[in-house]
């Protein structure tokens, strides 16, 4: 990259979000005006079983979303267990800008994107509904990874997001982080993702970090602020996700067997880091010159 401005993030779909963000960076909007651009794409897309609208339900039958956005002059906005609203982001960036707090969720929140005009929606779709009952035939939680890339997908037990990270020319940096969490996730159930240190994290002058996988292994470990934490000890971008995965499988051992978790990363310089720990883990990477999908994502094993 050519020290201009770059949107990263998570899997293949993160092009298209890509693609919104650099619009808005492009057209004069704000660091902020371009991740919330970037994950309201796959939130509104009914392909998309992992984010917003069409995501899959917990195990009740409710959609219930996680989302964060964050600056790196300390705004912080974060939604969990949102419902029946399609755009989990802009809540989220509503919380940053117009509440008091950094952390709303439940019913708390479904009320308060009511409250700020964000329309009533019915997230679960026909399809969604069927994966899970099928689902629930078994009930079964069993990891499966990278189950994000395969469409359709029909009834598999999908866990992933999209984290997007930007940074502009001068190495300001934000991110922002969606997902409808693992599907069929007991009710009431937050992942990494809207936890700010877990699924995101954001530095000025240090870097970024994001994650996607299942979630209760990054949380576990703080994942996103460890590797912000490496890279201010003065690790790349890469070997700082390379560490956090490292950290993970010792800490895990046998119980992480098949599931997949992975970081990206990126510096106010515009290096990127990514890592993870199944092979299968794709991201997008957007600068002026375009976009360049990672089909290959380094990994541990
Ligand atoms: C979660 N990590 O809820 C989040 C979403 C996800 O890939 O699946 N990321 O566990």
């Amino acid at each position: 990259p050519g020290g201009g401005a770059m949107i990263v993030s998570t899997w293949d779909f993160g092009a298209a979000a890509n693609d919104a963000a650099f619009a808005r960076l492009k057209a004069g909007g704000t660091l902020i005006d371009a991740v919330e651009a970037g994950g309201m794409v796959p939130e509104a897309d009914p392909n998309n079983h992992s984010v917003g609208y069409s995501g899959y339900p917990d195990r009740d039958g409710h959609v219930t979303l996680d989302a964060v956005i964050m600056d790196d002059r300390g705004g912080v906005g974060a939604v969990a267990a949102l419902e029946d609203t399609v755009h989990a982001i802009s809540v989220a960036r509503r919380v940053m800008e117009k509440t008091p707090h950094t952390f709303i969720v439940g019913e708390g929140a479904t009320r308060f994107a009511r409250d700020q005009g964000f329309p009533k929606v019915n997230l679960l779709t026909p399809e969604a509904e069927k994966a899970w009952r099928d689902w629930l035939k078994t009930s079964q939680y069993r990891p499966e990874a990278n189950i994000e890339n395969r469409r359709p997908r029909g009834g598999a037990l999908d866990h992933d997001t999209i984290g997007l990270l930007a940074r502009t020319a001068d190495g300001r940096m934000a991110g922002a982080c969606t997902t409808s969490g693992m599907a069929f996730k007991m009710r009431g159930r937050v992942g990494d993702s809207p936890q700010v240190g877990a699924g995101l994290y954001v530095e000025a002058g240090v870097g970024a970090a994001t994650s996607t996988g299942l979630g209760e292994e990054v949380t576990r470990v703080s994942g996103s602020a460890r590797v912000v934490a490496s890279m201010r000890a003065g690790l790349s971008p890469q070997a700082a996700c390379e560490e956090v995965v490292r950290h993970i499988a010792k800490l895990r051992g046998d119980a992480i067997k098949g599931t997949q978790v992975g970081f990206l990363a990126l510096s106010p310089k515009g290096e990127v880091g990514a890592f993870c720990l199944l092979p299968g883990f794709t991201y997008a990477v957007t600068d002026s010159e375009g976009v360049t999908v990672v089909k290959k994502g380094p990994s541990l094993f």
